[in-house]
C-alpha cells in the first residue's frame, strides 16, 4: 500500500508538471516585509519594496492586506483569505542585481492586476533592467494612452489599439509573448479573466474568461541586450525611464499586482509560451479545492496508470 501511495504522489506531480510551465522568476507576494522573494525556478531571487521622500528610497512594506490577492476572496482556494497583492499605488519593487533574465531571447510576461484608476502612459508593470534605460536594454510592459499596452526592446516599442487593457475594478489576467527568433508578428499580448462575471464586467456581454489573443504585433530586435535586474510598478515621468536614484520614477500607479511571472530562454523560441500554457497559469491562480469525489478519481487515474507500467 505504500508503494501505492508513492506511485499516486508520483502521479500526480506527473499531472502537475504537464499543465504548468516554469517561470524563471514568479511574485505572488504572500510574503511581508519590505521585500519580497520569487517562487520561480531560479532561487534566492529577491526584490526591495521602495516608497519615495524627496530623492530618497524609502524601503516599506507594499504588500496588500490578506485576502486582497487575486485568490483571495475566491471561497473554495487554497489561498482565500491568506492572498496578498502588490500595492503599485505606494511604490515600486526592485532589483539591480540578477541576471536570470538578461539577454532572452523569447520571454513570456504574465501576471494579474487590478486598477482602481485608469493607468497613465508610462506606468510600467515590468521591466528589465532594474535600474536603467529600458531605452538603453532589456525589455519592458507598460500602460499605453487609455486602455492599451506597450511593449518595448531596447530602443524600439509597440502598443496594442484594442482599448481593452485597463477596465477598472477587475482583477485582469494578461501575457506578453516575444519570439526574438521570428523577424514579425513575434509579439502577442493576451487577456483573460477569472470569470465569466468579471470578464462580462469589464469588457461587455459575450465575454468569457478563458484567455485570449488580442493583439499581434511586431518588434523585430532579436535577443534583447543585455541588463541586469528588474523593477516592478515604476511609472516613467517625463524624463521617461529614470533609474532607482531619480525617484520620480514612483508616482501614483493605481492598481495591485498579484502572481508575476516571467518565462524566458537565452536561446530558441522555448521562452514564448503557447496559449494553452499561459491559460493554465490563469485557471491555476484561481484554483479551487477539489471536491471529494473529484479527488478520488485523480487518484484512481494514478492507480490505473501505475497498474498499467507493473504489466509492462
Ligand atoms: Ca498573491
Ligand atoms: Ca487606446
Amino acid at each position: 500500500m505504500r508503494k501505492l501511495s508513492i506511485g499516486m504522489i508520483a502521479g500526480l506531480a506527473l499531472l502537475g508538471a504537464s499543465l504548468h510551465a516554469a517561470a524563471i522568476v514568479e511574485f505572488p507576494f504572500n510574503d511581508s516585509g519590505n521585500t519580497t522573494t520569487s517562487t520561480g525556478t531560479v532561487s534566492g531571487i529577491t526584490a526591495n519594496l521602495y516608497t519615495a521622500s524627496g530623492a530618497s528610497l524609502i524601503p516599506s512594506d507594499l504588500h496588500s492586506a490578506l485576502g486582497t490577492g487575486v485568490a483571495g476572496d475566491i471561497v473554495g482556494s487554497p489561498w482565500f483569505g491568506i492572498d496578498r497583492a502588490f500595492n503599485a499605488s505606494a511604490g515600486i519593487a526592485a532589483n539591480t542585481t540578477t541576471s536570470a533574465l538578461s539577454g532572452l531571447q523569447s520571454w513570456t510576461f504574465s501576471g494579474w492586476y487590478k486598477p482602481s484608476a485608469t493607468l497613465v502612459a508610462g506606468s510600467a508593470f515590468f521591466q528589465t533592467p532594474g535600474d536603467n534605460s529600458f531605452f538603453n536594454r532589456g525589455f519592458a510592459v507598460r500602460a499605453n494612452d487609455v486602455n492599451d499596452l506597450r511593449i518595448g526592446i531596447d530602443a524600439t516599442a509597440v502598443s496594442t489599439v484594442t482599448d481593452k487593457f485597463d477596465p477598472i475594478g477587475s482583477w485582469i489576467f494578461f501575457a506578453v509573448t516575444y519570439d526574438g527568433t521570428l523577424t514579425s508578428n513575434n509579439v502577442k499580448v493576451y487577456e483573460g479573466f477569472r470569470n465569466d462575471s468579471e470578464a462580462v464586467l469589464a469588457l461587455g456581454a459575450g465575454t468569457t474568461a478563458d484567455t485570449k489573443l488580442m493583439s499581434t504585433l511586431t518588434l523585430n530586435k532579436g535577443t534583447p541586450l543585455a541588463s541586469l535586474g528588474f523593477s516592478i510598478g515604476a511609472r516613467l515621468g517625463s524624463t521617461d525611464y529614470g533609474t532607482l536614484s531619480n525617484p520620480s520614477i514612483i508616482q501614483s500607479m493605481p492598481a495591485l499586482f498579484d502572481n508575476f511571472r516571467v518565462d524566458g530562454a537565452n536561446s530558441g523560441n522555448g521562452g514564448a509560451l503557447n496559449l494553452a500554457s499561459i491559460d493554465a497559469y490563469r485557471s491555476a491562480d484561481i484554483a479551487v479545492v477539489p471536491e471529494p469525489a473529484t479527488a478520488s478519481l485523480l487518484a484512481l487515474g494514478s492507480l490505473a496508470f501505475l497498474s498499467r507500467r507493473r504489466r509492462c
